[in-house]
């Protein structure tokens, strides 16, 4: 905001050499021959990378998630063949970034015959497959429970839903960026890299470029949004850094914006269907269901996440008990899919959610009183879920209620009569929603410094969302200090060595668990010290905004400037160590679920169909919220993306494989102007995996809203017969629906 910020591009290091990527034109070819004798003469020109360069490089892990997962080869620059536009096939290297691509335009790429190979003609994975690769699909899942068939044949009514998630662009404010730095007197690689993971990214380039990890340094400064999208290392981050070896100079490269379009990870991507069989009462007895994700041309680190978690946390908040649910990727002639703020999460709330309204049609229920029906009640948490997820705390059905009572639910459908009676289009939507916040664990270190300020050091990185605002707080509230006395560092493999890294909306619960104990150990500690410094036994002192103070002795404080320096006195006593510092690896006891319901009132333009959404009540429950401000900042931001997703965002590729959407021009994102009110409220039921109750909330604005966005047109719709749109809900299709539905009408 005050342009204080340093980014990777601010980085500056000597003699710094530029990198500009040729790009694949074509979704499938042989690479013939690459012509790079006139780049590699022109001026300013060090190296013109091709293919057959880097061909012994190693391949970028992926996580095994799921144990079968066969990823498509990963090459840092095509090989013989290309299998996606904008696939890099040449780096450009030279002195200046202009002279870097003007060379770039010179490289002489022969794609040969340009054959569509025969490979998955799914129409599920909306691409245009020219996938070459042996197999293109990468990975299957499923979870059966119960007996679904029995179920089905017992069912008093069954209902279909499917929902199509167009690909969308993360779209960070500030795109990717790599600076390698190379100093020949010093064995140690550095690499400025805005990573949501530095020392995953660490590793995996030491993996790639089979070098020790012990010689990088990742350090990920001011990161300007990632949302998931700079979670995996890049084929053009590995080359950056190959670069940098082998032509033992710095490197650098920052991606434009029509790059990120067309190489960075897109988001969802995912199709989905799904039946479910119902009681006599509402009550949802089974579901099936079939998710396709559209993987790309190569996986990042986490590109079976979004397919795993839609499927794992089906049926969601609902008392579910027999499921049959199948997922599986398909490698496409596509950017690469990855994780994108909310990674299956919207796309498993979009597909109940769908169910229940059209349930609630079905059965001549309300939508609320068919949710009602099947939340999963207080009494069964924590509650097992049949994909063998532990839901931990909450209180559903009180959250239900609470947002109905915030929006004046009932308030609303008696406007939509009075709206229908006057011919107006008005819908209401309701999506309650799950948000699994992560497993696994987080460092944290606390240091008291010898100038009495406290550094916290934690493996949670940072990428704009406030992470030193509530970390210095977690550690203000444990020490009893100002939270200005303190420091946090993130995101520098040389500060933090071992760390999971931003994913998941696991930062406040994990990682400031981890920084938490920390300081209460180092609290601890000092208390021992404080005692033994004051001459009296530890029950007898306590902290407070002073410090250490013993009972009835008001003046006689040990703040935690003089312990510092006691401390720094008795630097050797092996009771104090050589400083008052603790490290702390927390391991949650498990995955922490935040949940909330979301409910759109929309209106839509009966001539043109264009959707205009009011307003967004919305009751999220993240457990225990340590920043109450930037929790609330975090539902509106995710507000803003799910709303784009739902209303406007799609990627677009057309029949050859080529991007339609390739600048902002054509990719529509959300602006001021779009927004609707917000109205928000929350419950807090602490998590019960990790001692500061926090559950995540990052995603919550992506999974809830475009559900409730999308159930509110379809209801806006339902007099007119409309019994489904697609995403995104541009007025063009919302017109075609209506059209279509009267022109049904009149052929009746
Ligand atoms: S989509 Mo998140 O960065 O796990």
């Amino acid at each position: 905001m005050t342009g204080s910020g340093r980014f990777v591009d601010d980085v500056a290091s000597p003699n710094c050499l530029h990198v500009a990527f040729v790009r694949s034109t074509v979704a499938h070819g042989r690479l013939a021959s690459i012509g790079t004798q006139a780049a590699a003469a022109a001026p300013g020109v060090r190296a013109v990378f091709s293919g057959e360069d880097v061909r012994g490089l190693g391949e970028l892990p992926v996580n095994p998630l799921v144990d079968t997962v066969r990823p498509p080869p990963f090459f840092v620059l095509a090989q013989e063949t290309v299998y996606a536009v904008g696939q890099p096939i040449a780096a450009v290297v030279a002195d200046t970034l202009a002279a870097a691509v003007a060379a770039a335009d010179l490289v002489d790429v022969d794609y040969g015959a340009i054959e569509p190979a025969a490979g998955s003609d799914d129409p599920a994975c909306q691409a245009p497959l020219f996938s070459a690769l042996p197999d293109d699909r990468a990975f299957e899942i499923a979870f059966v429970e119960g007996d679904p068939d029995a179920a089905f044949a017992a069912a008093a009514e069954t209902v279909s839903v499917s929902v199509d998630h167009p690909r969308v662009a993360p779209f960070t404010l500030e795109p990717r960026s790599i600076h390698v730095v190379f100093d020949s007197g010093d064995p140690t690689l550095t690499v400025w890299l805005p990573s949501q993971a530095p020392q995953r990214a660490r590793r995996d380039l030491a993996t790639i470029l089979g070098i020790d990890p012990a010689r990088i340094r990742v350090i990920a400064p001011d990161v300007g949004g990632a949302f998931g999208m700079k979670a995996s290392l890049y084929p053009e981050d590995a080359l950056v850094a190959w670069a940098a070896l082998s032509l033992r100079q710095s490197v650098k490269w920052t991606a434009g914006r029509a790059e990120e379009l067309l190489a960075a990870t897109q988001g969802r991507g995912l199709s989905t269907e799904a039946q479910a069989a119902l009681d006599g009462d509402g009550r949802i007895t089974a579901l099936r269901t079939r998710i396709r994700a559209s993987l790309g041309h190569w996986m990042p680190f986490s590109g079976v996440v979004p397919a795993r978690n839609a499927a794992r946390i089906l049926p969601g908040p609902y008392l579910v008990p027999t499921v049959d649910i199948a997922a599986e990727g398909r490698v496409t002639a596509q950017a690469a899919a990855g994780i994108y703020r909310g990674a299956g999460r919207p796309e498993a709330a979009a597909l109940m959610e769908r169910l229940m309204d059209v349930a609630a049609r079905k059965t001549g229920l309300d939508p609320v009183e068919l949710r009602r029906r099947n939340l999963i009640p207080q009494e069964r948490m924590p509650a097992a879920t049949p994909t063998g997820e532990i839901l931990d705390s909450g209180d559903y059905p009180a959250l239900l209620e609470r947002a109905c009572a915030a929006a004046d639910y009932p308030g609303l459908r008696e406007r939509q009569a009075r709206e229908r009676e006057a011919g107006n289009l008005f819908g209401v939507g309701v999506a309650f929603y799950v948000e699994p916040c992560g497993v696994g664990w987080e460092t944290g270190k606390v240091r008291l410094e010898a100038n009495g300020r406290v550094t916290a050091a934690t493996g949670s990185s940072a990428q704009g969302q406030g992470r030193e605002t509530v970390f210095a707080q977690i550690v203000a509230d444990a020490l009893c200090l100002a939270p200005d006395r303190i420091d946090v560092v993130y995101g520098d493999t040389a500060e933090v060595p071992e760390a999971t890294g931003a994913l998941a909306s696991r930062s406040t619960g994990i990682g400031g668990s981890a920084i938490h104990q920390a300081a209460l150990e180092v609290r601890d500690r000092a208390h021992a010290l404080a005692a033994r410094l004051l001459q009296c036994s530890p029950d007898a002192i306590a902290l407070d905004q002073g410090g250490f103070r013993a009972d009835g002795q008001d003046d006689a404080a040990l703040d935690w400037t003089a312990l510092a320096r006691a401390v720094a006195t008795e630097h050797g006593n092996p009771e104090t160590g050589p400083a008052l510092e603790a490290n702390v690896r927390f391991e949650a006891s498990g995955e922490t679920w935040a949940y909330g319901c979301c409910i759109a009132s929309l209106t839509i333009d009966a001539d043109t169909g264009a959707a205009r959404v009011e307003r967004i009540v919305w009751v999220d429950d993240a457990g225990v919220v340590v920043n109450p401000d930037l929790a609330e900042d975090q539902l509106v931001g995710g507000l803003a993306q799910g709303l784009g997703q739902a209303l406007m965002e799609e990627i677009v590729y057309d029949e050859d494989g080529q991007l339609v959407t390739g600048s902002l021009m054509d990719y529509a994102l959300p602006r001021a102007d779009d927004m609707p009110d917000v109205v928000l409220d929350r419950m807090e039921t602490p998590a019960l995996t990790n001692p500061l109750g926090a559950k995540g909330i990052g995603e919550a604005g992506c999974i809830g809203a475009p559900a409730a966005i999308l159930n509110a047109a379809l209801d806006a719709l339902a007099p007119l017969g409309v019994r489904h749109l697609d995403l995104p809900l541009t007025s063009g299709r919302i017109w075609h629906a209506m059209n279509d539905a009267r022109n049904e009408d009149r052929k009746r």
